[in-house]
């Protein structure tokens, strides 16, 4: 029956209520439903995971209000950014705490301070399982996409890169190559593989059943290359080739009522990019 644990914080101003939600948003916390009234106005920052924690005896000096991050030094970064554009907030250093973690404070102009934090056992707070992170910062993509039915295929490569670079991806880290139709995508897909320049390969194609002659041949060879290709070179493929009866299926799926399967397939490319790299123990 528990749904979830909300903290609510008093922020001095109106101008410091805005430039922390700048900050909070820069740093990828998800917007959830705000309020508004004559009194006041409140904004909500979604994470992935929250705690209560009930404390008898003294206290741990810690902020009350604490923000559990990967890649603390990342975010401590991004934090001395913005407080070098709103100086009237002041940020401490990252420091080990005696409970096998680092910390570091930022004291809100008015009396609000934050602690952000990263537990140096890298499962704390999850479930015992290797998962990818879905950042695809410093990481280089590869792009096969078909031609053929470009009015699909296209907002598939949109819907791909939107993903990518809201994932940190640097635009000059990803490679795109058109190919004439799905069948080519393979052919395409392995030599990038082969290359060992990209941490993952997202494939994008549209079959339709009503107008393509073989279509169970085409479709059984392209996910069969596209399969082997993964199996043999070990870089993670995504599969965005779409089966469709319709094209305004294949619509459907490419942004209007069904969301968008290239996005999709991009954000498993980035997750199998990072679990490769966690399961190689480079990280
Ligand atoms: C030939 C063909 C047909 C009939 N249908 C499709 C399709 O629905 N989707 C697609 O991506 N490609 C199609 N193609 C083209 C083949 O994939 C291939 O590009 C050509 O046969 C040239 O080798």
């Amino acid at each position: 029956m528990i749904k979830g644990l909300t903290t609510v914080a008093r922020v001095a101003s109106d101008e410091a209520w805005g430039q922390l939600g700048e900050l909070f948003s820069a740093l990828g916390f998800e917007n959830g439903k705000g309020w508004s009234d004559d009194k006041g106005k409140g904004a909500a920052y979604l994470a992935p995971l929250g705690n209560l924690e009930l404390v008898t005896g003294q206290m741990p000096s810690v902020p009350e209000l604490l923000v559990e991050v990967t890649q603390l030094d990342t975010v401590h970064d991004a934090v001395a950014a913005w407080v070098r554009k709103y100086p009237a907030n002041n940020l401490g250093d990252v420091v080990a705490t005696h409970w096998n973690s680092r910390l570091f404070t930022l004291s809100i102009e008015g009396g609000l301070v934050l602690g952000f934090w990263e537990s140096e056992n890298p499962l704390h707070g999850k479930p015992v399982a290797i998962e990818g992170d879905l950042s695809a910062k410093g990481k280089k993509f590869a792009i096969v996409v078909a031609r053929w039915n470009a009015v699909i295929t296209d907002r598939l490569l949109q819907g791909s890169l939107d993903a990518l670079y809201r994932s940190g991806c640097a635009k000059d880290d990803v490679a795109i190559v058109r190919v004439p139709g799905a069948w080519e995508i393979p052919s395409a897909a392995r030599t990038l593989a082969e290359s060992k320049k990209y941490a993952g390969i997202i494939t994008l194609g549209v079959l339709l059943r009503g107008e393509t002659a073989h279509y169970e041949a085409i479709y059984n060879e392209v996910s069969r290359g596209i399969g082997q290709s993964q199996q043999e070179t070990g870089v993670p493929h995504a599969f965005g080739v779409l089966t469709c009866e319709t094209l305004e299926q294949a619509l459907d799926r490419a942004g209007l009522k069904a969301g968008n399967k290239g996005f999709e397939a991009a954000i498993a490319a980035i997750e199998m990019a990072s679990i490769q790299e966690k399961l190689a123990g480079t990280e």
